[in-house]
Order: structure tokens, then C-alpha cells, then sequence
């Protein structure tokens, strides 16, 4: 028996690697400086798993920004427009590939940034045509794999699989079907396997996560063909996460690899029936210890459930569910977590010594340890069994009276037409403004008690000031107060509501340089105290236009923390929801009349598997319409929504039933606003006239031009103007021109077009 892991956080311990790419970007360093840094990360990552009694160690889950765009470089599949003259590729073909850059006078957009499954890690789009070429071309993967053996390490290399990695992408020209592209891709893995298995490994990690996937036909066609290709090689490790793969074994269990790994941290898998129907000489790596939440393991029970399996598959190893790169880091360094509360969590190294003990357990039957280690995990379910059962009473009392049914959208658009007193085309931002370092420095030092409260308010003040007679200058109709106290939208609020753990590095990758530090849901939530009202009334004191009061919502909060698994995801939902309400109608009672609950989130949080998305969405919807459904029809629900496919959602969009959707739409707009028609959306609507994640700024021309576009689908009466999304990650320059471009442009249209009655 041995354990491996699939994958280790790449950032390091206190996100070095972010700090090198920054420092990198901005010339600060040099190339040789940065390839220091993540030499010394990935060194560190294999000395501390191998300390840890990890016995296969990783190899290529290191990335310079992620790792799916490492395997367009791996495979030389660069698009053109990033290509240098010579045809040469470097290190900074990456960082053009994931960020843009400019060429003399042009903006060269960067590849599109998609999120990876149901997590909140994004991925950098691999782009085909119908000519794409692939070669072996990008070194990084066998010369890290040569460090870690001249450094006497128990190798892994792992690799993104051919199927997946086409998935994953998506095509920039009609007429063609990436899969076609598949026999070219196969030559370049057939070589770079060869390659690695030359070299002194047992096992290679082939990862097609897709397979836990519903696939057609096609699909599932593509993996007889390549796997068949690579029939010659030894020590393929056909490795799957994120699901039961069961749906899909009558196509797995014939492919020419000599082992599988299954996460199998899902409650429902039958095990039986999967050992039963895999060859019988393939090795089985079970993925036992959960690589997406960050819970200590009850190893009593993972114990058991591995020593069934031992009585019908001897041939087993045990790792990691997934990639470790979900999760924090390290434990040992919180420092404000109570010792009770560590007890009950493990962070990545801690889940590296639960596979040790795990094996340890295993070879010398001795179950002392694992008994020891998992006696906080019943203490913390026990805890909260005891607590009150009042908020369940609470949620099942809503749910059989179903009231949370407000007037229909005719009538509280009247009873807010007359109150908002809004011109036709109102414009408005979707809630933060830039993040500039005074404002980081300034929360730090609230943070680390270097200023007091008081000053730290009249500073969050000043910038609230400056912010609403910035867009009153401009004319903007719906004024935000810029966010500019919140470190996070989730986290912010998990710091202020009763059963959140804040860690203070428990950071992760969400893409590129960019992390968030996700909030712990460790019992029943509970607001103390109104969260955001000192603030939305302050900023509406300082005007007459009406001020948007900005809210996360629960689905989002809920996607975008680690959660309790100790009671059902939705019954997280509705205890967030609930704590929401009583935000909501606070902003309410002090004469805030247009509040925007945020759910980009919601596709995020759809399952894998078709069959469960229903019942998803209908507790999805059913918590977000928990938040508002008390309110007057005056007041109007606005939300947002960004980064997503809107086609496997738009059921429950209808559902949410908000009086303003606001849209990334920017590189798909038409598309949108016809999904929108298709489905007789009455409500009103804002597709994004400004891309917030390009630093071009739109003209009046284009904004107009789009803005009678969006006419002939959305009526006048309905439509909105806004940037696609928060303004945190831009400029003040740039957004200064491109809201008075939208401004322009807006009013030029206003005087063409009358409402209609
Ligand atoms: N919050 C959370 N998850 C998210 C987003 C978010 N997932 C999707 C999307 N938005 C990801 N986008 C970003 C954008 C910026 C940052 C993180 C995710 C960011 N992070 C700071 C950084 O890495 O420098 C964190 C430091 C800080 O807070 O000062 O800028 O908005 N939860
Ligand atoms: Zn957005």
C-alpha cells in the first residue's frame, strides 16, 4: 500500500508566488528572480509531502498561472496572436496568453478565463482551429520531473489527458469539431509519455476529470481511440475526480491503463459494484481524503471503508480526492482559531499525515491513532446537534405556507416607476469601485489596530464621499457607495455573521496571481448586528439620487466558503437567507428603496450531473427569493450575475423574479438578450456596455451603437445601462472615461426614444 497525492497548492506558504508574478509583471524582478521563487515552492512542496510520509510525489501540478494553460504550452498549441516572430515560446507567452498585451497601438485580448467544474478556480480556455498544430514544445513538465529524481524524490508526473484537455477548450472558427483534432494531439502525448517513462517513475497520473461527467456518445468514442494510442505504455494512472465515475465504466473499464483513480469521498458510491467491474490486475488509487473541504477526516469510518474494499480488490493505493490546490495550506499557523476549532479542520498538510496514518493504520493494524485522531470530528457534530432546532422550524414553517410570494413584476414596477422617479435607460455601476493600495493599506491598518475606529471610519467616509459626487458629476442615475470597506463580497460577510471561522492565510487560487481566503460555515448562522446599514446611510445622506444597497447572496456566500457537511447545503442556504432578510429590511427601514442581492455564483454551484440539477436549483432560487420577498413593492431587488453560461440557468433566473438582472455580456451580448426574449423575461434587464476585464475603454459610438441593438430585443421601458461588472480591478482613469462615454452615449439615445405607456 502506498499514498500519493494528486496535486499541492503552488502559491506557497504566504502566497510567494503571487508576489513574484506581481513584482515580475510589473518589472520589478527579474525572470531569474521569479524562476527562483517557484523553484523554492515546488522544492518546499515535495520536502514537506515526502516529510509527511507521502510516498508518491506530484510532478507538474506547479504553474506559472495554471495548469491547464501549461498543457496548451506543453502541447505548443499557442493561437496565433500570441505567437512571437521568431515562433519561439517563453515564459512570457503565458502571461500573453492569460493576460492580454498591448502590440504598438492594439490591445491583443487575452484567451477567456472559465471556471474549472464547480470550484471557484478558473481556467484559461485552450482556443483550436481547424489547422491547430501541436508539438511537444514546452520543456517545463520533464525538467521539473529531472529536478524532483536528482533531488531522490518517488516521482509522479501528472498531466492533463487529451480528452479532457479538448473538453476543456473550445473552437474559434466554424465549421469544425475539436475532437477532429484528436489524432494530432495523441503524437504529442504518445512522445511526452515515452519521454517520462525512460525516466525512473512507476506511475504517470493521466487526469480525465470529465469522465464523472454526463458524455455523449462522441466523447465517450474519443477515449476508446486515445487510450488505445497509448496502448504501449506501462504505468498509466487513468486518475478521475470531483464524482462517482460509475455511468461511465462499461467505456473505462476497456482502456489499455494499468490503473484508476476514483474519488470516492461521495457517501454514495457502490463500491462493490465498480471493484467487481474493473480488470482485475489494474490498480485501484482510492481518493479517501477530501480535497475540496477543509474538515478533518473521521478515519474510523475511512478505515472501514477501504478495508471492504481490500476484501475484493487487493491491488489499492490511497490518496487525495482531487488536487489540493482547493484548499489552504497550513493549519499550524492560524493563530486566531481556538484550539477546540483546529481540532475539528485540516488543511492540506494536515490531510498529507491523515493518508500517512491511514497507511500506517493499514500495515500495522493498530487503529489507536486513527481512533485518536477522529474524536473531534464526532465532537463537532455532536456540537451542533445540540444547538437550537429553531431555525429549522423557522424554514419549514416558509416553506409549507409558501408565502414568499410578492405582487407580480406589473405591479411593483408601477409602484416603483413612481417613487424612483428614474429617467428612461437609468445608468448605473454594479456596486465596487477601484480597490486602489491606499484603500488596502487603510483596512490593513485598521486590521492590525494601527488606527483607531474612529479614524478608520472617517477615512471609509471620505472615500464614500468622494465616490457618490464622482457619479453624481457624472450623471449617473443609481449611485453605489464603492465598497471600498470590503476586503472580499463573501468574505466580508462571513467576518460579520455568527457561524463563519475566519482564517487569517488561508488563502487559495482563484486565478493568475489573484486569491480569496473562503470563510469556514462551522455551525448555525446568525447575524448579530446589521452589516452594511451605517454605511448606505450614510452614502444616501449625501444625496438625493437613490443609493443601491449592495448585498452577497446565499448561494454565492455559500459556493464561495468551505461548508459544514453535517447538515444539507440548502439547509446552509436558507439559514443565510434568513440572516439576508434581516439585512435586507434593515436597508429598507432607513429609506434605502433599490437593494441588489448578487448571486454570481449560482451556475458555479450547479452539480455535475444533470439529474441533480433541479433540485438544486429549486433551493437556490428558493433561498435567494427568501431574502427579499418581505420588502414593499416599492423597493426594488436588483442582481447580478456574471461569468456564466446563462442557457442552463435561465429557469431559475426567471424564478429569482428580481425587478433588475444586471449581465456580463460584453463579448456575447445578442446572444444574451435573445436567450432573454426567447423566454418572455418581462423584467427589466442591463447587459454590460463596458468590458471591465479589458483595459479598453468603449467609445460613445460603440456604447451607442449596442444600446440600439439591445433595443430591438429589450423595450425601452426595461432596459438598463451598466459596466459589466464591479469596477474594483480597474483604474480611476479609465473608468472615468468609459462612464462618461456611457453617459453620452445614453443620453444620446434618450432623446430619439420616447417610453412607452
Ligand atoms: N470573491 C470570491 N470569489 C470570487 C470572486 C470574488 N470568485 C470569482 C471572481 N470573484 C474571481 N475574481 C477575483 C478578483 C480579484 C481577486 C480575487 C478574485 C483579488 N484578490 C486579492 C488578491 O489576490 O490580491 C485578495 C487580497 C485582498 O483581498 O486584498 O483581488 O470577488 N470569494
Ligand atoms: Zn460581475
Amino acid at each position: 500500500i502506498f499514498t500519493h497525492t494528486l496535486g499541492f497548492p503552488r502559491i506557497g506558504t504566504n502566497r510567494e508566488l503571487k508576489q513574484a508574478q506581481e513584482k515580475y509583471w510589473s518589472k520589478k524582478i527579474t525572470k531569474d528572480e521569479l524562476f527562483s521563487t517557484g523553484k523554492k515552492i515546488r522544492i518546499n512542496n515535495w520536502k514537506k509531502q515526502a516529510e509527511l510520509g507521502i510516498d508518491l510525489i506530484p510532478v507538474g501540478d506547479f504553474s506559472w498561472y495554471d495548469h491547464v494553460l501549461n498543457t496548451t504550452m506543453l502541447l505548443g498549441n499557442i493561437p496565433e496572436r500570441f505567437k512571437n516572430k521568431n515562433n519561439t515560446i517563453d515564459i512570457d507567452t503565458i502571461f500573453k496568453i492569460a493576460k492580454g498585451y498591448q502590440s504598438k497601438d492594439k490591445h491583443i485580448v487575452p484567451s477567456e478565463m472559465k471556471k474549472w467544474f464547480n470550484t471557484n478556480y478558473h481556467y484559461i480556455v485552450p482556443e483550436f482551429t481547424k489547422n491547430s498544430s501541436f508539438t511537444y514544445s514546452w520543456k517545463q513538465l520533464i525538467e521539473e520531473v529531472d529536478e524532483a529524481i536528482e533531488l531522490g524524490f518517488n516521482v509522479k508526473p501528472v498531466i492533463l489527458g487529451p480528452i479532457s484537455y479538448l473538453w476543456l477548450g473550445k473552437e474559434k472558427e466554424e465549421n469544425f469539431h475539436r475532437l477532429d483534432l484528436l489524432a494530432k494531439i495523441l503524437h504529442v502525448y504518445k512522445n511526452i509519455i515515452s519521454k517520462l517513462e525512460k525516466r525512473k517513475i512507476n506511475w504517470i497520473q493521466i487526469e480525465e476529470p470529465i469522465l464523472t461527467l454526463d458524455l455523449s456518445e462522441k466523447w465517450l468514442n474519443a477515449f476508446k481511440f486515445s487510450y488505445e494510442f497509448m496502448k504501449n505504455s506501462k504505468k498509466i494512472l487513468l486518475t478521475t475526480y470531483f464524482g462517482s465515475i460509475f455511468h461511465n465504466i462499461e467505456t473505462i473499464k476497456e482502456l489499455p491503463v494499468q490503473g484508476l483513480h476514483i474519488d470516492i469521498t461521495n457517501k454514495n458510491y457502490n463500491i462493490d459494484l465498480l471493484c467487481n467491474n474493473i480488470p482485475k490486475k489494474w490498480l485501484l488509487s482510492l481518493g479517501v481524503i477530501n480535497g475540496r473541504n477543509v474538515w478533518k477526516t473521521n478515519l474510523n469510518s475511512t478505515i472501514n471503508t477501504i478495508n471492504l474494499i481490500k476484501k475484493i480488490k487487493k491491488n489499492i493505493c490511497i490518496g487525495t480526492s482531487c488536487s489540493l490546490i482547493h484548499v489552504p495550506i497550513d493549519l499550524s499557523v492560524e493563530t486566531k482559531i481556538s484550539k477546540m476549532e483546529k481540532s475539528w479542520l485540516s488543511f492540506a498538510l494536515e490531510k498529507c499525515h491523515e493518508l500517512f496514518l491511514l497507511k500506517t493504520a493499514l500495515i500495522t493494524n493498530n487503529y489507536s491513532l486513527l481512533k485518536e485522531w477522529s474524536k473531534p470530528v464526532l465532537s463537532r457534530t455532536q456540537l451542533n446537534k445540540n444547538i437550537k432546532k429553531e431555525k429549522e422550524e423557522v424554514i419549514l414553517k416558509i416553506k409549507k405556507n409558501n408565502k414568499y410570494q410578492k405582487s407580480p413584476y406589473s405591479i411593483r414596477s408601477l409602484e416603483q416607476k413612481k417613487c424612483l422617479k428614474l429617467p428612461i435607460l437609468p445608468i448605473t455601476t454594479i456596486g465596487s469601485f477601484p480597490q486602489t493600495d491606499s484603500i488596502r493599506q487603510l483596512r490593513l491598518d485598521f486590521k492590525l489596530k494601527n488606527i483607531s475606529s474612529n479614524d478608520y471610519e472617517t477615512k471609509i467616509k471620505e472615500n464614500i464621499k468622494k465616490i457618490i459626487s464622482f457619479q453624481e458629476s457624472l450623471n449617473i442615475d443609481v449611485l453605489v457607495h464603492g465598497e471600498v470597506e470590503r476586503n472580499d463580497m463573501v468574505e466580508y460577510f462571513g467576518e460579520q455573521l455568527n457561524g463563519f471561522l475566519i482564517t487569517s492565510n488561508g488563502w487559495v487560487q482563484s486565478y493568475g496571481s489573484r486569491c480569496v481566503k473562503p470563510p469556514i460555515i462551522i455551525s448555525d448562522i446568525s447575524r448579530p448586528k446589521p452589516m452594511t446599514v451605517k454605511w448606505m446611510k450614510y452614502a444616501q445622506s449625501l444625496t438625493k439620487k437613490p443609493i443601491k444597497g449592495m448585498l452577497t447572496g446565499p448561494v454565492t456566500i455559500l459556493c464561495w466558503s468551505f461548508v459544514r457537511d453535517d447538515i444539507k447545503k440548502s439547509q446552509v442556504a436558507y439559514q443565510l437567507a434568513l440572516a439576508l432578510q434581516d439585512e435586507v429590511l434593515d436597508l429598507e427601514k432607513i429609506g434605502i428603496n433599490i437593494i441588489q442581492i448578487d448571486e454570481p455564483a449560482l451556475r458555479e454551484g450547479l452539480p455535475l450531473r444533470k439529474k441533480s440539477w433541479e433540485n438544486y436549483l429549486n433551493w437556490a432560487t428558493e433561498s435567494f427569493r427568501l431574502t427579499y420577498y418581505k420588502t414593499k413593492n416599492k423597493t426594488q431587488i436588483h442582481t447580478h450575475m456574471c461569468y456564466c453560461e446563462f442557457n442552463d440557468i435561465i429557469q431559475a433566473i426567471i424564478k429569482l423574479d428580481v425587478d433588475v438582472i444586471t449581465l456580463e455580456t460584453s463579448r456575447s451580448d445578442i446572444k444574451l438578450l435573445k436567450l432573454f426574449q426567447q423566454h418572455n423575461y418581462i423584467n427589466e434587464i442591463g447587459p454590460g456596455f463596458y468590458d471591465i476585464h479589458s483595459s479598453t475603454i468603449p467609445t460613445v459610438k460603440s456604447i451607442q451603437s449596442n444600446l440600439e441593438i439591445a433595443l430591438k430585443y429589450i423595450s425601452i421601458n426595461r432596459l438598463w445601462v451598466n459596466p459589466d461588472c464591479g469596477l474594483k480591478t480597474r483604474n480611476w482613469k479609465e473608468i472615468k472615461q468609459s462612464l462618461e462615454n456611457i453617459v453620452t452615449a445614453t443620453k444620446n439615445v434618450r432623446k430619439k426614444n420616447k417610453p412607452i405607456n
